[in-house]
């Protein structure tokens, strides 16, 4: 990652430190998974954006005093033995090259600098990046861990939550992030459109997840979430992921996916017939859903909340289906569309948005309307990813095809060449 871009991260965040204060980031650790087998490692995504490093178990310390800001990245030390295992380990002088900062210690040395700089100073407050979501979590995270070190030390800190001032600031994208979502939305069309090459009834999902695979691990990308392929009533669980049944001729396939550049995510869902040819009632409530997204995304300006822009979805996917009579009244909707409009994308797939804070050029959020027919079994939802602008927005995601002729067109060419 670009050293400047890092820098200018790491000053916006010091800037909205309070004075008199410290935060201490750390960068998450490697999970066992079975024996000894680990599952990837996943950074920490505020450390990753100050520091640009996905490397476990290090420590970024900022401190704010006087309005001057001392920071201290701790890492860890060369080791022969270790690196015949585990790989390289980076130096001092190449940590400073990847990431900027010139003030790096040892891992080793941290609970002495922070208990001897503690007693010099009189820090107020500490921020700390323990983590957000712990609903489903049954084990202690280093960065709890550190924090009830932090608690018990220091009982008079008041203590923060270092997204107080990263959701706001990750929320507004650079350049350089922009364009790192269009080449993971890039990554994401390549393998769009290689499912729908291949696509068939009797086809397995797992062969159609594998097809997006190798386009997302060919491109040297990673995954935003695992993807969702599900064909017929599958469609109508949301988060389904098994992806291993087999698809039927006359089906849809929606396809929930996304490539990540440098961790910065797409988010991108296509419904496609299993075939290559909608059938009449599978075109009409895939033509609604795609007159939802269209609107939903001509709603977008500065200022507008997501609320809103789903208020412009709910509209046209009610028309819909009371043509089609379906449903009668407004409040039935529920019954067919059960989730909301979209949620800000960035490092991760879901960053947090508040859903009624007004828009601002910068943002990037995903528009997905979706139709779930139960007593059809079509479930059809399609996703965007927009660029909110000073004059509108931008489509990060336009070259991915979402017009039901240019869909079967596309996969009848294709499909005769299999
Ligand atoms: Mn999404």
């Amino acid at each position: 990652m670009k050293q400047e871009f890092l820098k200018q991260n790491r000053e916006k965040f010091q800037k909205k430190m309070e004075e008199g204060s410290i935060a201490l980031m750390h960068s998450n650790t490697v999970y066992t998974s079975s024996a000894d087998m680990h599952f990837p490692f996943e950074p920490d995504r505020d450390f990753y954006y100050l520091t640009g490093l996905k490397l476990p178990d290090f420590l970024y310390l900022a401190e704010k005093s006087q309005g001057e800001v001392k920071e201290t990245l701790f890492v860890y030390r060369k080791d022969e033995q270790e690196e015949k295992w585990t790989g390289y380990r980076y130096t001092k002088e190449e940590l400073t090259d990847m990431c900027g900062m010139t003030n790096i210690a040892y891992l080793d040395q941290f609970q002495n600098y922070l208990a001897s700089s503690m007693a010099k100073n009189s820090y107020k407050t500490a921020y700390l990046n323990t983590p957000l979501t712990t609903t489903w979590k049954t084990y202690i995270s280093p960065q709890e861990t550190l924090a009830k070190q932090v608690v018990e030390k220091y009982p008079y800190l008041q203590i923060k939550h270092s997204s107080e001032i990263m959701v706001p600031l990750r929320a507004i994208k650079e350049p350089y992030e922009v364009e790192q979502i269009r080449r993971a939305a890039e990554i994401t069309d390549r393998g769009l459109r290689h499912m729908m090459r291949i696509s068939r009834g009797g086809i397995n999902e797992k062969e159609l997840e594998a097809a997006f695979s190798y386009e997302v691990i060919q491109a040297g990308a990673t995954m935003s979430f695992p993807p969702i392929i599900a064909s017929g009533k599958n469609a109508l669980v949301l988060h389904y992921d098994s992806n291993d049944n087999v698809v039927e001729d006359d089906s849809l396939v929606l396809a929930d996916v996304g490539a990540a550049k440098k961790y910065y995510c797409a988010d991108v869902t296509r419904t496609f017939p299993a075939g290559g040819k909608f059938n009449e009632i599978q075109r009409k409530i895939y033509e609604i859903v795609l007159e939802a997204n269209e609107k939903a995304i001509e709603c977008i300006k500065e200022g507008i909340t997501l609320t809103e822009i789903d208020q412009c979805a709910q509209e046209v996917l009610y028309k819909g289906l009371k043509e089609l009579n379906i449903l009668e009244t407004k409040d039935e909707l529920r019954q067919y569309y059960y989730h909301s409009i979209g949620h800000s994308l960035g490092l991760d797939a879901h960053d947090s948005l508040n859903r009624t804070m007004p828009l601002k050029a910068g943002m990037v959020i995903t528009i997905e309307p979706g139709l779930y027919v139960e007593q059809l079994g079509i479930g059809v939802r399609i996703e965007d990813d927009v660029l909110v602008t000073k004059t509108g927005y931008d489509v990060l995601t336009k070259q991915i095809m979402k017009n039901a002729d240019e869909i079967e067109q596309f996969m009848q060419k294709e499909q005769k060449r299999c």
